[in-house]
């Protein structure tokens, strides 16, 4: 057969807020306008390369935030996409439901969007090729479609598109929408299956050496939990098998660093330790989450707004996050005849009570509550000092 020569994309979120990562405002709208670039370099590599069609595995934009300008956006790249087709199984975030730019606009005759809670297929004679798929027609879809999906005529090349999570690996914190186990993906002629809703770029292990199924991931990330370049696959199935291409088209990556500041005595060390990571971690358009660590010298003063001003020009932004464990010594506190030694001694007390109970078959929350204690201690011992009080 002719190769058959597509793109995979998933989860693109165009007009996503990231305020939910801790980001500025100033950040979110750079990361909006990344997303959609990253979108236009999917499009453009298709063009390019002269792909035989487009899959979008759900969540292309969020049915609450999205904008007549996103929508006309969608519309003019597809449209100029012609006469390569695009195929689109809508997921939880942009379901096919009344209001959605899917149902009640006019889309370039190129683009197809699977706009029923079962499985439809759309065959591709030219190509040799029939995609397979189903769309969410309400905003949390737990039906088992796959149980359902009877195996495929094989006259043809068979490529199936859901917004679907795999149940042997539910990411922690994901919501179980399109259920299904991999055993359902095989002895059903299935050649390629584009996945979305995980936001990891990934390979399922399918117990059918014929079946190639993928998540495609996010194009560009957006939270902490997505951490490091956001791509799509570019896939090629021929008479060899099915070649699978990840690539990489994000802007603006996410990544986390930690340091060590045991012994620090001057955020000068702070920045040293930070500038170890240039060229990885630390790069001009990388945003960062750097979490402080250890016990530093009391003389360690964290005025971030400095910090901040020092790192200018090395990374877009910093989030940091003050996690060092002071060098008070709390038992000379608490031996002090003042209002700042009796709320040592009380903190201290409570925080021996919960080791107590903790220790002894105590509750699931006596680790939260220490930490609490702790961090009630810490500041209002700072209060109590007349230090700044500063939130960690
Ligand atoms: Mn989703």
């Amino acid at each position: 057969m002719k190769p058959v020569r597509f793109i995979h994309t998933a989860d693109i979120h165009l007009e996503t807020g990231f305020s939910g990562a801790g980001l500025p405002s100033r950040l979110g709208g750079r990361k909006r306008e990344a997303v959609r670039a990253a979108f236009r370099d999917i499009l453009d590599a298709a063009r390019r390369e002269k792909a035989d069609f487009v899959l979008v595995a759900g969540d292309l934009f969020e049915l609450g935030r999205v904008t007549p300008d996103t929508v006309e956006f969608l519309k003019q790249q597809f449209a100029s996409l012609a006469p390569v087709r695009v195929f689109v199984a809508p997921g939880n975030h942009d379901p096919f439901i009344k209001g959605s730019p899917y149902k009640d606009d006019p889309w370039p005759g190129n683009v197809h969007v699977f706009g029923k809670e079962e499985f439809q297929s759309v065959e591709l004679p030219e190509a040799g090729v029939r995609v397979t798929g189903f769309g969410y027609a309400r905003p949390f879809f737990d039906g088992r479609l796959f149980q359902k999906l009877p195996a495929l005529p094989d006259d043809l090349c068979n490529i199936v598109v859901a917004h679907a999570s795999d149940m042997g690996r539910v990411p922690e914190g994901k919501s179980a929408q399109g259920p299904f186990e991999v055993g359902e993906l095989a002895g059903k002629n299935i050649r390629y299956c584009a996945l979305g809703h995980y936001h990891r770029q990934r390979r399922l292990q399918v117990p059918d050496a014929g079946v190639e199924a993928w998540y495609a991931g996010v194009p560009e990330g957006s939270g902490w939990d997505e951490e490091g370049p956001g791509g799509y696959l570019f896939c090629e199935v021929g008479d060899g098998g099915v070649r699978v291409q990840g690539r990489v088209c994000s802007r603006f990556d996410l990544h986390s660093v930690e340091i060590g500041c045991d012994g620090f005595s001057t955020r000068e060390q702070v920045v040293e330790a930070l500038l170890r990571h240039r060229g990885a971690e630390l790069q001009p358009n990388h945003i960062l989450r750097v979490r402080l660590t250890g016990t530093p010298e009391a003389s360690l003063d964290l005025a971030f707004a400095e910090l901040d001003e020092r790192l200018a020009g090395e990374c877009l932004y910093i989030r940091w996050e003050d996690r060092l464990l002071p060098a008070l010594d709390f038992e000379a506190i608490a031996g002090e005849k003042t209002l700042r030694g009796e709320f040592a001694r009380f903190l201290g007390e409570c925080i021996a009570d919960c080791d107590a109970s903790g220790g002894g078959g105590g509750t699931a929350e006596s680790p939260f509550r220490r930490e609490v204690l702790e961090r009630a201690r810490r500041y209002g011992l700072d209060a109590l000092s007349g230090r700044e009080v500063r939130l960690r």
